[in-house]
C-alpha cells in the first residue's frame, strides 16, 4: 500500500497535505436537470456523435466524468449546444446505467478490458462459410464474450453459395445457438436482408466478424442507403484492405425498430476478463449442478461437480463438453 506523509505507521492517510489547496473531493455535482437524453452513435477518440431526439449532434465528455468511458450504445445526458449545427460541441455530463457491456481484451496478455458496446442485447457473429475459411475458435471466443456479457448470440453464416453450412452447424447443435444463413443470390434479391432483419427487430444487436466475411455487405443491405459504408477492397497502392471501419458505429434499422451496432473487424477476441460463473449461466441445465463445485470452480478441474451431475443423468454430457470447450478458449489463443 502506498502511504503519504512522514509517518509510515499512520494508518489510513486520506488527506494529502498541500496538494492543490487540499480541496476536498466533492460529491456534490451539478444535477443538470436541464440535460437532454442522448444515444451515442460513434466515438472517435474524444469526439462523439450523439442522437438527441432526431438530430445527430457532436459532443465531448464533460470534465466531471473523469476517466469514465463513453462507448457506442451508451445512453447519456447532454448539455450545451444541442442544435447539431456545424462547429458546435455539446457536453456529456452523465452516462446512464448500462443494461449490458460487451467487453474484450485486446489480447489475452492484456489485463485491460475495454468496453466495446453498451446496452446491446444480441451479438451477431458473422462468419463466412468459405473465403475466408470459418474459424471455429474465433466463433467460440465470440460466443464466450456474448455469454459473459449476457447477450444472446446469433450466428450469421455468409457465402453459402461457396460452401454448405451443415458441417459448421453440427458443432453448434448442442449449444442451441440460433443462426441464419445467407448467400450472394439472397443478398441480391433481398431475401438475406429480410431473414436477418427478422432477428434484429426490436433489439440492439452488435455485429462482430473477422475482416472479409461480408459483414459490411450485409450491414449495407440492412440499413438505409444514406448510412451505407464502403465494402473492403484491397487497396492496390498499399496492398492492404481498405479498413473503413475503425470504431463501432450505431445504425438505426429502417422503421426505427432496433439498432445495429457495427464493430471493427476482430482478429482475436481477448477473454482475459471472463468469469466462468457468468458463462455457465448460458447453460441453465448445468447451473444447478454447480452447487457442489468448490468456490471459484473453473468447471474444468477434478473437484468440479458437473461430472457427477452429468453422470447422474441430469444433463447431456455433450452440453458439459461444449461448456468446457468454450471455457478452454479463454486459455488458448486464436489460431492455435
Ligand atoms: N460469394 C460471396 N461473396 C460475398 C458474400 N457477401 C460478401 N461477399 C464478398 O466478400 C468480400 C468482402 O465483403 P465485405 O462486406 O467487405 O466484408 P467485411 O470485411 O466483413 O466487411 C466482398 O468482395 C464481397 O463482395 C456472399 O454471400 N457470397
Ligand atoms: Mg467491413
Ligand atoms: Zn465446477
Amino acid at each position: 500500500m502506498r502511504r503519504y506523509g512522514k509517518n509510515p505507521d499512520e494508518d489510513d492517510v486520506r488527506v494529502r497535505p498541500n496538494r492543490k489547496g487540499n480541496r476536498p473531493r466533492t460529491n456534490i455535482r451539478p444535477k443538470h436537470e436541464d440535460a437532454a437524453e442522448g444515444f451515442v452513435l460513434t466515438v472517435d477518440r474524444g469526439r462523439l456523435t450523439v442522437l438527441v431526439e432526431d438530430r445527430t449532434i457532436h459532443a465531448m465528455k464533460a470534465r466531471e466524468l473523469g476517466r469514465k468511458g463513453v462507448v457506442v450504445g451508451d445512453r447519456v445526458a447532454v448539455v450545451g449546444d444541442l442544435s447539431g449545427a456545424k462547429d458546435t460541441l455539446a457536453r456529456i455530463v452523465r452516462v446512464e446505467e448500462r443494461t449490458s457491456v460487451l467487453r474484450r481484451t485486446a489480447d489475452d496478455d492484456d489485463p485491460f478490458e475495454r468496453v466495446v458496446v453498451a446496452n446491446a442485447d444480441q451479438l451477431a457473429i458473422v462468419t463466412a462459410l468459405a473465403d475466408p475459411e470459418p474459424r471455429p475458435r474465433l466463433i467460440d471466443r465470440c460466443l464466450v464474450a456474448a455469454y459473459d456479457a449476457g447477450l444472446e448470440p446469433l450466428l450469421v453464416l455468409t457465402k453459402s453459395d461457396l460452401a454448405p453450412a451443415a458441417t459448421l452447424l453440427e458443432s453448434y447443435g448442442t449449444l442451441g445457438v440460433r443462426y441464419v444463413v445467407t448467400s450472394r443470390e439472397e443478398l441480391a434479391d433481398g431475401a438475406a436482408a429480410d431473414r436477418v432483419r427478422e432477428r434484429l427487430t426490436g433489439r440492439t444487436t452488435a455485429f462482430v466478424g473477422h475482416s472479409g466475411v461480408g459483414k459490411t455487405t450485409l450491414v449495407n443491405a440492412l440499413v438505409a442507403e444514406d448510412r451505407r459504408r464502403a465494402t473492403g477492397h484491397v487497396n492496390a497502392v498499399t496492398g492492404r484492405g481498405r479498413h473503413t471501419t475503425t470504431s463501432a458505429l450505431a445504425l438505426p434499422l429502417p422503421g426505427g425498430d432496433g439498432w445495429l451496432i457495427d464493430t471493427p473487424g476482430v482478429r482475436s477476441f481477448g477473454l482475459h476478463h471472463v468469469d466462468p460463473a457468468r458463462v455457465v449461466q448460458a447453460f441453465p441445465d448445468l447451473v444447478p449442478g454447480t452447487e457442489g463445485c468448490p468456490r471459484a470452480c473453473s468447471h474444468d478441474e477434478p473437484e468440479c461437480a458437473l461430472d457427477q451431475w452429468v453422470a447422474d443423468g441430469h444433463a447431456d454430457p455433450a452440453r458439459l463438453y461444449s461448456l468446457r470447450r468454450l471455457l478452454a478458449t479463454r486459455e488458448r489463443r486464436e489460431g492455435d
